[in-house]
């Protein structure tokens, strides 16, 4: 903080490894002037060892307004310009060594060896849809290069938890079980694919593993997020006992996202409707080609969640323990005290925005490519599990051709399939069997001139019937 003439006057933010969080609005509210406290654990007891009277002559008046009931007056006119950085949670430095044992997840072998395999297969099946949509044989792709950490904040959710994902999170929906085949149909918008063809290629999603399809329009996914939660609130404050899980909701998004009204929207519902949903911004610095830098001037994405009155983690996102700790700690406050949390989880988008991106254009390939080699979440994680005897040179080289064995398998049966029928376009619009007359209208119309002209709409590429609905 600082005064209009600018000499310091007193700062205060939070120490490192420290849940950013409003249960410390309590005491802060009783002590409105900082100096001298260097983390606000220590203050509550230095505040008893001041004297009574010296205390009552010196607090400033409490204002009383109803818009913020926490303020004190003062007769200085300051202007709040800036606080110390919200720290970065990190477990492992970039070779992969623990820095705080204490910190270590209790994680087994099973586990930790299946989130470093589903990063191999992450980037296995993103090098060959990649390449697929080069040879111009599915339509778009985006990869998740650099952010394959975010799988670890998969596995610190239960099964059931909803996730609402923006794009950049298959990694997410790969731990929750969906299949190689499954990611491939969606690609390829084939008869298997469960959307039906009906959304562009990565825009996926499942009922069954409680994953939201992906929507293009950036940012809807929050407001939406911040509903479902209210809604699981009401059905949990509802249910008849132990026997359904509590669950919450996980909203994944990118530092561009948070730019977007609608970010605002959700975040202000959740604080005030005390929602169980975890906000997880993937911060890669990039939002297409506009850098954070460009983006916001702010201190991240993570200081708007204190804003908020939101609790607020920062992590390193190529620690994959650091964002699997992370979501642990922000699932206990979301299912077990209705808080919603932000994670603002750092990483860097190594690769192009997607495929009708050319980041050369807006950053250089040294940068890239040092990225790469500085601070790889994979190589971090397989040093992790070398170290402790769970992985080794012989292993890796078996996964890496196993995994790339299987992705081709998958990849090559999807491009096999026939695609949905034309008919299928017109399903599932409505939850009534029937389609509405002026629908009914449409689709004759459409049908007519697929029959009239089959060579031009290569007819022989679609199934003959389907479409659920008549
Ligand atoms: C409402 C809206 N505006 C713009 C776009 C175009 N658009 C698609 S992705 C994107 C950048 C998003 O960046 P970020 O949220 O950081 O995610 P990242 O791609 O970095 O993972 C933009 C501007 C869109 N899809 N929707
Ligand atoms: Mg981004």
């Amino acid at each position: 903080m600082y005064t209009v003439n600018g000499t310091f006057t007193s700062r205060w933010a939070l120490a490192t490894r420290v849940l950013t969080t409003g249960v410390r609005r309590s005491w802060r509210s009783e002590c409105p002037v900082r100096r001298g406290y260097s983390t606000l654990d220590e203050t509550p007891a230095k505040m008893q060892q001041v004297p009574k009277a010296s205390r009552a002559s010196s607090l400033p008046r409490k204002a009383q307004f109803p818009g913020v009931t926490n303020s004190y007056f003062t007769n200085q006119l300051v202007i709040t310009t800036q606080m110390d950085p919200i720290a970065t949670y990190q477990v492992m430095d970039t070779d992969g060594v623990v820095q705080d044992a204490g910190q270590e997840p209790a994680v087994d072998q099973e586990l930790a060896v299946r989130i470093y395999r589903e990063m191999i297969t992450m980037n296995a099946m993103d090098k060959v849809l990649y390449e697929a949509q080069r040879q111009g044989r599915i339509s778009f792709y985006m990869t998740s290069y650099g952010e394959e950490a975010l799988i670890g904040s998969a596995a610190a959710l239960h099964p059931t938890d909803v996730i609402f994902g923006q794009y950049r999170e298959a990694g997410a929906l790969l731990h929750r079980g969906f299949s190689l085949e499954a990611f491939m149909n969606q690609c390829y918008g084939n008869a298997l694919d469960l959307g039906k063809g009906r959304q562009m290629p990565v825009h996926y999603g499942t009922r069954d593993l409680h994953f939201v399809t992906i929507s293009s329009t950036l940012a809807t996914q929050i407001p939406q997020a911040s509903g479902a939660a209210y809604a699981l609130k009401l059905q949990g404050a509802a249910s008849t006992g132990d026997a359904e899980p509590k669950r919450c909701v996980m909203c994944y998004f990118g530092d561009g996202a948070a730019s977007e009204g609608d970010f605002h929207g959700a975040l202000n519902m959740a604080a005030t409707m005390e929602c169980p949903v975890i906000f997880f911004c993937r911060n890669n610095g990039f939002a297409i080609s506009t850098p954070a830098s460009e983006q916001y001037k702010g201190d991240g994405v993570a200081s708007r969640g204190i804003g908020y009155g939101i609790d607020t983690i920062r992590c390193d996102g190529n620690d994959v323990w650091a964002v699997y700790n992370a979501t642990k700690k922000a699932r206990e406050l979301a299912v077990g005290h209705n808080r919603p949390v932000l994670i603002e989880s750092l990483t860097y988008r190594i690769g192009h925005h997607s495929t009708s991106d050319d980041s050369s254009a807006y950053r250089s390939k040294s940068e890239v490519e040092d990225w790469k080699r500085r601070d790889n979440p994979l190589t971090r994680l397989r040093k992790w599990l070398e170290a402790k005897g769970w992985w080794s040179p012989e292993l890796e080289t078996r996964a890496q051709k196993d995994i790339r064995t299987n992705v081709l398998k998958a990849f090559a049966a999807a491009e096999k399939q026939l695609l949905p029928s034309p008919q299928e376009t017109f399903a599932d619009v409505y939850a009534a069997p029937e389609i509405s007359p002026a629908l009914a209208e449409q689709k004759a119309e459409v049908m007519g001139l697929v029959e009239k002209y089959p060579d031009y709409y290569k007819i022989h590429e679609f199934q003959k019937s389907g479409g659920s609905q008549s």
